[in-house]
């Protein structure tokens, strides 16, 4: 370029690229575009701060004028002062001025070191790409994640609608229940009556047929049976001819000891026909402790007999039995109508993401524990031996304000030895899987925990503002 050109040309052409390069560095270097309109090429710069006017040459001359630093954007002469990277391709950001060609490449497009040895070079649109690729990864992550989290929230409805469904299906049952054990019990009621009256009939009955010898129903009188115990008849009962003929009502195999039997013979050894009408007779009568074996009812009583009395009494104990059935039916109905309600009650505040954690279990292991997480329900901590101790039952949810779904808390767990009640906070984290990631006891008997979930992920990605043009 300069080989043809005579010396006096050449002193021209270096001089006009000098100043051009001095008046380039001094007027656009590290100013950001809204800066601009401050370095407008007058007579005069006013520093920005508006403390003091001074020439424009005196503009980045590498002397500080201006308090604020704002006469050198482009050198280092102010301590204050800042130098911006424009960064085309990446992102813009400040430098303090101190740093411009001071060796060390701080822009990504190279320009802090405009007058320096060091060949920076511009790696601004490498940068920009790197980081735009990342956050298209992550952006498709999270697209992922929060497409499970529509799925997982469509599943959680679609549950509590199933089990809304199922519990209206347990009130009906539970209502019929209701109905037919209240008719039961009616009925049960009836046949007491209808044994009571039976009963009296039955009492009736005896006496009528004490009275006539040609009753039908005649029972056993205690001639009958005190002739049936005395088998060498010998006209007395003996306490081996007790304990030969008769048995606990309750055990027929069991035999009767000899203070039972002198007991059972109003305390005699033997005893004749009216001694035995006032002692064992009376006991016979009862049915409630002793009965002569191989026999079945009381001696004396008309139901062994009575085919109407037979009939009420098996018709009662049908009864009986039959509500006895419907009863733990009931029961069982009714416990379970009790434990979805229980779940159904939980709050779940507005939000119904969570719904599908409803019924899981998630486990972790750290070192010699195994912990298990129960949303909704508790938190506990299972040690090698096997013991189980309650880390925590569902208290509510215990993010901040603008968002409380974001912790959940468990109190009320065990005591801790000479310490507080445990108590577990659950932090929800955003991740592909719904997994049990960490346990910590930061302090003693108190646990943090990480359950990660999608559901727990957020439409918004805050990106850094990357920009491609100015
Ligand atoms: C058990 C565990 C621990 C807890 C101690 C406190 O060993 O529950 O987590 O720190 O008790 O005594």
């Amino acid at each position: 370029m300069f080989t043809n050109c005579s010396l006096g040309h050449c002193h021209i052409v270096i001089a006009v690229i000098l100043w051009s390069i001095c008046v380039d560095s001094r007027k656009i270097r590290g100013i950001s575009l809204s800066y601009k309109r401050f370095y407008r090429e007058r007579k005069s710069f006013l520093c920005i701060d508006g403390s003091k006017m001074i020439p424009f040459d005196q503009v980045n001359d590498d002397y500080c004028d201006c308090m604020d630093g704002s006469d050198e954007p482009g050198t280092a002469a102010c301590p204050n002062g800042r130098f911006y990277c424009t960064n085309l391709g990446y992102r813009s950001h400040y430098i303090p001025s101190s740093r411009v060609n001071d060796g060390i490449c701080d822009c990504c497009d190279a320009s802090d070191e405009y007058r320096s040895q060091t060949p920076c070079q511009n790696t601004c649109r490498n940068l920009g790409q790197r980081e735009r690729a990342e956050v298209e990864g992550q952006t498709r992550v999270l697209g992922e994640r929060l497409r499970l989290k529509q799925l997982l929230i469509e599943e959680g409805v679609l549950t509590w609608r199933e089990k809304q469904a199922q519990l209206r299906d347990l009130q009906r049952v539970s209502d019929d229940l209701q109905t037919q054990l209240d008719d039961l019990r009616k009925e049960e009621a009836r046949r007491k009556e209808e044994a009571d009256s039976l009963r009296e009939r039955e009492i009736g009955a005896r006496d009528t047929a004490d009275n006539s010898p040609t009753s039908p129903y005649r029972p056993e009188s205690p001639i009958s049976v005190f002739k049936e115990l005395d088998s060498n008849r010998d006209g007395s009962i003996t306490v081996d001819e007790v304990q030969a003929k008769l048995s606990p009502v309750q055990d027929e195999e069991h035999a009767l000891s000899e203070d039972e039997a002198v007991a059972l013979l109003g305390g005699a050894h033997r005893v004749d026909l009216s001694r035995f009408e006032e002692t064992l007779w009376t006991s016979l009568r009862t049915g409630d402790s002793v009965t002569i074996k191989g026999r079945r009812g009381v001696p004396g009583s008309l139901a062994d007999e009575d085919p109407n009395i037979k009939a009420a009494v098996s018709a009662a104990e049908k009864a009986a039995a039959d509500l006895k059935r419907v009863e733990d039916a009931y029961e069982t109905v009714y416990m379970e109508i009790r434990d979805l309600r229980e779940k159904l009650s939980i709050d779940y505040g507005s939000e119904r993401e969570f719904l599908f954690l409803h019924d899981q279990c998630f486990q972790l292991k750290v070192y010699e524990y195994i912990y298990e997480l129960c949303p909704f329900s508790q938190v506990t901590q299972k040690s090698a031996s096997g013991e189980v101790v309650s880390l925590g039952k569902w208290g509510s949810w215990a993010g901040p304000p603008e968002n409380p779904y974001c912790q959940m808390r468990y109190e009320s767990g065990e005591p801790c030895w000479q310490g507080p009640t445990r108590n577990t906070m659950v932090m929800l984290i955003c991740g592909t899987e719904t997994a049990l990631r960490s346990v910590k006891e930061p302090s003693k008997c108190q646990y943090v925990m990480e359950l990660q979930t999608p559901v727990s992920c957020q439409p918004a990605l805050r990106q850094r503002g990357i920009h491609s043009e100015l």
